[in-house]
């Protein structure tokens, strides 16, 4: 009877630890070596070009995979275009300055003609993402490689999943730990937006008419960011679509930690940059990387990609590697 219980007992374990090498296999840096070994090169020559081309496409390319991985995890369903009787992620309200779209078909087409069907959708957006913001001087992080792309994309998960600009701290923690990712990812992630686009309208609730102030602006804001904003956002309609930086510490071209002196001094546009500081364990971390050197939070930073690139993968026989990005097979 012992015998038989602790030989159950090993062939359990047994199992466990398999599972756990089989789990741990499934992404892997080599997964195309064979299979496509110019493949992942490809993709960074495709975007390097881009990304020299504008600068504005780093931003594009990281934010893709991000709205990629939180909504199905990351399974290219962000590229999904709608159909008759659904419509999809990319016509959600939240996407609406996706960028990138183009980039993502060129490399695809590049590797379709190399190795057809054998390159992921959602691989590519993950080397993207990372070649991008490697080219602009920023954090560089390890592709694990080997994802499979899904077949469905719904405008309703996109509105669901994606945190809103309004969010709380609580708000944002709960969010991500959705996803498996830590209040430090979410703080380290939310770096981010030290590059790219927003448009005026996304600040001028804040700057003219925010509900019960004298003078029509947000009292949390500091008033130099209030005037410089109002500069170049007028308060009219025409000027609701304009862009602007979001960080504003060199337009929003260089990857830095800026943004979090700028967060620190209430000169943030969105509420949800604001909310980082709102707790003391936020405050505490956005401190912690002002003091800091960059090269810590560029640490930090690749760590939390990488952890986010496994959000909800599909693996092995799952999914499919589809033919052309925007349609499934
Ligand atoms: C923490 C929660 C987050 C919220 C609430 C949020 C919200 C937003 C919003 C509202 C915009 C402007 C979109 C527009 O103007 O239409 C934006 C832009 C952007 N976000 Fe986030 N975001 C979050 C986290 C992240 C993360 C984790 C990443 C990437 C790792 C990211 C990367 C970007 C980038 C790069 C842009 C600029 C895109 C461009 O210039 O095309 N964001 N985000
Ligand atoms: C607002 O920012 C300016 C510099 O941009 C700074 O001189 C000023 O002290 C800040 N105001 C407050 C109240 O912190
Ligand atoms: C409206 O805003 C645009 C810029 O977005 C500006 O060029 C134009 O002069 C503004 N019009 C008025 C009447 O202020
Ligand atoms: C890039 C993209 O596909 N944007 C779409 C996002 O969704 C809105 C509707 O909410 C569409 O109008 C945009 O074209």
């Amino acid at each position: 009877m012992a015998a038989k219980l602790s030989s159950s007992v090993l062939l359990f374990i047994g199992l466990a630890v398999l599972y756990a090498a089989i789990a741990d296999a499934q992404l892997s840096e080599s997964f195309y070596s064979k299979s496509c070994p110019g493949g992942v090169a490809a993709v960074a020559n495709v975007v390097n070009t881009a990304v020299r081309n504008d600068r504005r496409n780093a931003a594009g390319l990281l934010r893709l995979h991000f709205h990629d991985c939180f909504v199905r995890g990351c399974d290219a369903s962000v590229l999904l275009f709608s159909t008759a009787s659904s419509k999809a992620e990319k016509d959600a309200p939240p996407n609406l300055s996706l960028q990138g779209f183009s980039i993502i078909d060129q490399a695809k087409a590049a590797l379709e003609k190399t190795c057809p069907g054998v390159f992921s959708c959602s691989d590519i957006l993950a080397l993207a993402a990372r070649d991008a913001i490697s080219v602009i001087g920023g954090p560089q992080w390890k592709v694990p490689l080997g994802r499979r792309d899904g077949v469905v994309s719904l405008a309703t998960e996109a509105n669901s999943n994606l945190p809103s600009d309004k969010s709380s701290f609580s708000g944002l923690v709960s969010n991500f730990a959705k996803k498996g990712l830590s209040e430090s990812d979410m703080v380290v992630l939310s770096g981010a937006h030290t590059i790219g686009l927003t448009v005026c309208k996304s600040v001028t609730p804040r700057i003219y008419n925010f509900a019960g102030s004298v003078n029509g602006a947000d009292p949390y804001l500091n008033s130099t960011f209030v005037t410089e904003k109002r500069g170049l956002c007028p308060n009219n309609k025409s000027s609701a679509n304009k862009f602007i930086a979001i960080d504003s510490t060199k337009g929003g071209q260089s990857f830095d930690k800026n943004y979090y002196s700028n967060v620190f001094a209430h000169k943030a546009i969105f509420k949800s940059d604001d909310a980082l500081i709102s707790t003391s364990s936020g405050r505490t971390k956005v401190l912690d990387i002002i003091r800091s050197p960059q090269s810590k939070f560029f640490s930090q930073f690749g760590l939390a990609m990488e952890k986010m690139g496994r959000i909800g993968v599909l693996t092995g026989s799952q999914g499919q590697i589809r033919k052309t990005c925007s349609k499934k097979n």
